[in-house]
């Protein structure tokens, strides 16, 4: 296509990108994708600080590897065909970085994203560049674009943006601007009135840019497929006077439609400083308005305002039009580029079943939330642990005398001693040589209905007993009829005669009403069941399992916080075994690391401690032979 003298892009034209800048890369391809480019613009990406590698990238559908390099000077020797680098590299780290890929004569561009560069950096650059014939975009700017050729980095935004404003494909009018997000403007005035961009380049904001609008607009002048130029100044310096002397000395021809914004700060009494450190005026001369004024007897079509840009291009191209000078080309669709999901979904595109389901905690947003509860009201409010077990685990702020009970229980089943199942097998196996989460949860795994594991089935038997009426006696009766253990009920070690503290400290914390401030009910009936079993064996106590389910239910049922169904469906999800498994993984936790501490070897069980009982080998044989 006849790739103009001073061009920086073409439809080949091929780029490095420095820094882990993986969305701007995939905004590049996207880009490149749509202007149906043949290859990808970027072809590897340069960072210090990792080391080498490749990284995935969409080119339209097809999935693509693009390398990584940690040395830069590798990036360029692996990928001698880039003549442009991008650079993402921050105000403290750019000098470098580019002094750097000036020493390497492939780069004929070099876009600096970076804002804040000191001044006397940025000059020497400037000074270095024209040595080398490298044209320098930025400091402080997004780059800018070339439909159907290049995009560098950000420039242009979302594919939206880019298909609204036809990006894809060249259109016959060139622009400068300063600033990146008003060159998004321009994108979107210049194809709402032209056939579209040719080509946009935004300078950057900074006092002295690496390249000016007069090296972009001569540039403009001499490719022979812009017809008319557009120039977007601002208040500060005096850049746009060159325009003016290049537009009378007739180095520029080409329609000019040239607007500097900022005018309203003559309007203002104070000095103003807009947002570009370039961007204020030294004396008369640098005001927007003098330099309107300049541009307009100059020969340029500068508006009456802002607002009315759109309607000097437009009349200016119409012209050209007119003329035969433009001869607008029928319009071909862009081809579909895929949305990325996430973005897709932010705008509402798509939905998708989610295959998980979660209603206790949130940690997307900027804080924690529990049961909706952000983390630092947990902490404001004392809620406890007691009141975050509430929340996460039943998704209730239950009263406070509630999640002290739940603190009281797991306080109380924390643990036991070592001679109780769990605790014996966590402290086998820490002795074994194995790990703290291993060791947890071989104790965790001897939970079961005889040993911890008993809440449920407490909770559960004695309230269905109690919702059908059955008296104590009838309904210890019925589980002997059926030959079953009432879970809840039983202890090896602990009788009426040798009380189990923990349940007399339960039972105490429940029957006051002065802090337990609701009834009991289930409890009572537990009560009343117990003196039946004590009376038959006296360790058949209501033991810590039975204490704990029995109130639990009460607390499900009394105290307001739950509905029938949520208390039923709490006790049949297995929520109240929970209490026991977490209180006693303190325990099992403690018993690894004290066997760890006391650095205890494997443990062998002593054989005077087994009764060996194996059939007498002879009588097997002899039944063998017959
Ligand atoms: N009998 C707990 O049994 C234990 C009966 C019963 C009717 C009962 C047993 C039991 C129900 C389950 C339960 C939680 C296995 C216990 C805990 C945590 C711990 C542990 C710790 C800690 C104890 C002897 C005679 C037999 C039985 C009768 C026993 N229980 N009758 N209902 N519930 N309970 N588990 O001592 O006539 O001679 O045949 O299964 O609540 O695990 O500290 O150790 O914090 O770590 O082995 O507190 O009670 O008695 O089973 O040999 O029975 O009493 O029918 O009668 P034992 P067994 P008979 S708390």
């Amino acid at each position: 296509d006849g790739a103009a003298i001073g061009s920086l892009f073409e439809r080949g034209t091929k780029a490095i990108i420095w820094g882990q800048q993986q969305k701007a890369i995939q905004g590049m391809l996207d880009f490149d994708y749509v202007c149906r480019r043949d290859c990808p613009s970027v072809v590897a990406s340069t960072y210090p600080f990792t080391g080498d590698n490749k990284q995935k990238y969409y080119f339209g559908h097809k999935e693509i590897l693009l390398p990584a390099y940690k040395s830069m000077e590798r990036a360029f020797k692996c990928h001698s065909d880039a003549s442009v680098l991008v650079t993402f590299a921050s105000l403290r780290s750019v000098y470098e970085t580019v002094t750097e890929a000036l020493q390497h004569p492939q780069i004929k561009v070099i876009a600096i994203i970076a804002e804040g560069v000191p001044e006397n950096q940025t000059r020497r650059l400037i000074k270095l560049a024209a040595q080398k014939g490298v044209v320098i975009i930025g400091p402080a700017t997004v780059g800018g674009l070339k439909p159907g050729c290049f995009k560098i980095g950000n420039t242009g935004g979302m594919m939206d943006n880019i298909l609204a404003s036809k990006l894809y494909r060249p259109g016959s009018v060139a622009y400068v601007s300063r600033s990146g997000g008003m060159s998004n403007e321009l994108n979107n005035i210049i194809s709402a009135n032209t056939d579209g961009v040719f080509e946009g380049i935004a300078i950057g904001g900074d006092r002295y840019p690496g390249s000016t609008y007069t090296d972009h607009v001569l540039r403009y002048q001499k490719d022979p497929r812009v017809k008319m130029i557009v120039l977007l100044g601002e208040v500060g310096g005096v850049e746009e006077y060159r325009i003016v002397d290049a537009l009378k000395k007739g180095e520029v021809t080409k329609p000019l439609v040239a607007w500097c914004i900022g005018t309203c700060a003559d309007h203002i009494t104070s000095e103003v400083q807009f947002g570009h450190a370039g961007a204020s005026a030294h004396g008369q001369g640098e005001t927007a308005a003098a330099k309107n004024a300049a541009l307009a007897e100059a020969g340029a079509h500068v508006p009456a305002s802002f607002d009315d840009l759109g309607k000097t291009i437009s009349a200016v191209y119409g012209d050209l039009v007119e003329r035969g000078v433009i001869v607008p080309k029928p319009e071909v669709p862009p081809p579909a580029v895929p949305m990325d999901y996430s973005w897709a979904r932010e705008l509402g595109l798509i939905r998708k079943p989610a295959s998980f389901m979660t209603s206790i905690c949130d940690e997307r947003g900027d804080e924690l939330l529990y049961a909706g509860v952000p983390i630092t009201r947990v902490l404001e409010q004392d809620l406890g642990i007691g009141g975050v077990l509430s929340l996460l685990w039943f998704q209730k702020r239950l009263p406070a005398y509630a999640n002290k009970f739940i603190e009281i229980c797991l306080m109380l089943t924390a643990d036991h001693g070592p001679a109780v199942s769990g605790a014996h097998n966590t402290i086998v196996c820490a002795r074994a040589g194995k790990d703290l989460v291993s060791s947890l949860v071989s104790g965790l795994l001897t939970i079961g209905d005889r040993f911890g594991g008993a809440l449920d089935d407490a909770a559960r038997q004695f309230s269905e007993a109690f919702d059908k009426g059955w008296s104590p006696m009838q309904f210890v009766n019925e589980k002997r009829k059926q030959g079953t253990h009432i879970m809840g009920i039983g202890h090896r070690v602990k009788s009426i005669n040798n009380p189990d503290k923990r349940v007399e400290i339960l039972k105490k914390f429940a029957m006051d009403r002065s802090v337990f401030t609701q009834e009991t009910p289930l409890l009572d009936y537990a009560l009343a069941v117990e003196k039946i079993t004590t009376a038959k064996k006296p360790n058949l106590i209501l033991n810590v399992d039975g204490a704990i389910g029995v109130i639990f239910v009460d607390i499900l049922r009394q105290s307001g916080m739950f509905t029938p169904a949520e208390a039923a469906e709490t006790v049949e999800i297995g929520a109240l075994n929970g209490l026991f498994v977490l209180g006693r993984s303190l325990g099992f936790i403690g018993h690894y690391l004290d066997q760890r501490r006391l650095r205890q070897g494997l443990y062998r069980h002593p054989w005077d401690d087994i009764t060996y009982v194996l059939p007498e080998g002879d009588s097997l044989l002899e039944r063998e032979s017959g």
